[in-house]
């Protein structure tokens, strides 16, 4: 007889074993959602990995990451890393059609690569190895069940025979129906996790929705009419929270309860260490200001800037309070190391905060408690620097501390130590590659140099002159201003230039600089045809 297997022998021999293991790998990713809810819902397996891939990611895979998905850069990831778990678990249930012990070792294998991964977490506590275990337990259950039930002989292919009368006594049809109710159970528990999760969460929710924000000692001056220009295709002056971006590490956003909230205020120079609650801020004399927050990873042009209203403690006073003195008044302390609940850490100079500038733990976004994803119940604000070396979200913890002493999450990721925002213009209509008719065509959009100001905005037609464009009422200093300018269009392609100058008189940059290490620079431009 030749010994000739077809590609359909083997595939009519393998699709047991991988559907027992695609089987077995979503029982195991149920039960550990289970157990997460009733543990801790960000201690779940994707998470845990996920969390630590991005912890591994190159700057330059993230920032590709980040260029290629913007904001969806997360749900890649996870169903990036679900997808490398369905194939190895196909795979692996394949081999243990042959070696169920292999095939059992293996999945306990993950599971404990899982739970590794759930206790380096820089927020981990010992039971956040559970859920990972639990579903590793699982998965090999299920696994050595159906695969030992997948020994009937194969239908087609080399030996046709019909169904049943395989050595376990189960034929094609029941194996089916016992794969189908295992995989169902587990959805049931895996839905039950998430509802779990949730009820965890609604403390949180309900500290948020019961949070009576007090009116400010020094209330923001009122926005000048005409900041905004209205013009259609640009941005709103004030970025409503639900358009605000969003840039952190955190697969789960964490949902921190107000009424069990702390914040402590320890480390280098700090005479009187503190513990502060939420009630304790709230009873401080409140700051409004408007301020532009900024990512370090914005590329020119693009969209990870926002402005908004923002209702804090000043963070100065508070840090004197505790005997904090900058370096320039002879503190020991240059570096003020924010950490948030998840284990985030970011490194601020004392001296900026401390400088005069509206530094502050911000408890109000526009005119409402902070949103989860903005960092309720209270976060970081310091004008002028990039939200990597300043805008702690759910900050937690604050420890003043040396720059030679301690390097903060993204500077361990070959990032700058120090980030001031660089000043920055952006075309926001027309849009790249759009065709405008001749005639007179509105370019306009916004440019920031927090600190320091805007005073003036021009706009180049290809290689011609530069022209000033009409500026929008400033704000502040600390927030980004409206640009406009009336174009005569002339029918053809254009390459539309910007470029501003801040409040020191400094033309922005012409040079081209990566986002790594401290924010990219470089002229916004935009092509068009004209038709
Ligand atoms: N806890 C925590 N805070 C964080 C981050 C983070 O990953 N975790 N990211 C920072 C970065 S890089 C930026 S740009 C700002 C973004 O704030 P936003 O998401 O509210 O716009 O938050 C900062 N604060
Ligand atoms: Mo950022």
């Amino acid at each position: 007889m030749p010994v000739v297997i077809s590609f359909r022998t083997i595939i009519s021999r393998a699709w047991p074993g991988a559907l027992a293991g695609l089987a077995a790998a979503f029982c195991a990713l149920a039960v550990a959602e289970l157990v997460a809810g009733l543990v801790r819902p960000a201690a779940g397996p994707v998470t845990v990995v996920g969390g630590a891939a991005i912890d591994r990611t190159p700057p330059a895979l993230k920032d590709f990451a980040v260029r290629t998905f913007g904001e969806n850069d997360k749900t890649v990831l996870q169903l990036g890393i679900l997808a490398v778990l369905a194939l190895f678990a196909m795979g692996l249930g394949v081999v243990a059609l042959r070696h169920r012990r292999t095939g059992t070792l293996c999945v306990l294998l993950f599971g404990l690569v899982g739970a590794v991964a759930a206790l380096t977490r820089p927020d981990a506590g010992p039971v956040d190895a559970l859920p990972s275990l639990a579903g590793a337990l699982a998965g090999a259950a299920v696994l050595h069940l159906l695969v030992s039930r997948a020994g009937f002989r194969p239908s087609g292919g080399a030996h046709p025979t019909p169904d049943g009368g395989g050595s376990s006594g189960w034929n094609r049809r029941s194996f089916l129906t016992a794969t189908a109710a295992t995989v169902t159970t587990a959805a049931g528990a895996g839905i039950l996790g998430r509802f779990l999760g949730d009820r965890r969460s609604q403390s949180a929710v309900a500290s948020r929705n019961g949070l009576v924000l007090p009116a400010p000692a020094s209330p923001a001056p009122p926005v000048p009419r005409g900041a905004g220009l209205r013009i259609p295709g640009t941005s709103p002056f004030t970025t409503p929270n639900r358009d605000f971006y969003r840039v952190d590490t955190a697969l789960v956003v964490p949902k921190v309860d107000a009424s069990t909230w702390r914040l402590r205020v320890h480390g280098r120079g700090v005479t009187r260490a503190r513990t502060f609650t939420l009630a304790d801020l709230l009873a401080r004399p409140l700051i409004e200001r408007d301020v532009t927050l900024t990512c370090v990873s914005n590329e020119v042009g693009g969209p990870y800037v926002g402005n908004a209203r923002w209702l804090g403690v000043p963070l100065a006073a508070l840090l004197a309070e505790c005997g904090v003195k900058p370096p320039s008044r002879g503190g020991p302390a240059d570096q003020l190391v924010a950490r948030s609940v998840d284990g985030m850490t970011l490194g601020s100079p004392v001296d900026d905060v401390m400088d005069g500038r509206d530094a502050m733990l911000a408890v109000g976004m526009n005119g409402e408690p902070l949103p989860f994803d903005h960092g309720f119940p209270v976060r970081m604000v310091v004008p002028g620097l990039y939200g990597y070396v300043s805008a702690c979200k759910w900050i937690e913890d604050i420890e003043l501390t040396t720059f030679d002493a301690y390097d903060a999450y993204w500077v361990k990721r070959s990032w700058a130590r120090r980030a001031p925002i660089k000043t920055q213009s952006r075309i926001d209509t027309p849009k790249p590659f759009a065709r405008p008719a001749t005639g007179t065509v509105m370019v306009a959009g916004v440019a920031w140099a927090q600190r320091r100001g805007i005073t003036r905005v021009q706009v180049r037609v290809d290689d011609g002159p530069w022209r000033d464009a009409d500026l929008a009422a400033q704000d502040t200093t600390d927030t980004w201003r409206q640009w406009s300018y009336p174009w005569r269009a002339t029918s053809g392609g254009h390459t539309l230039t910007v470029r501003a100058t801040d409040g020191t008189g400094r033309v922005q940059t012409e040079k081209r600089t990566r986002t790594v290490p401290d924010g990219a620079s470089g002229w916004h431009g935009v092509f068009v045809t004209v038709t």
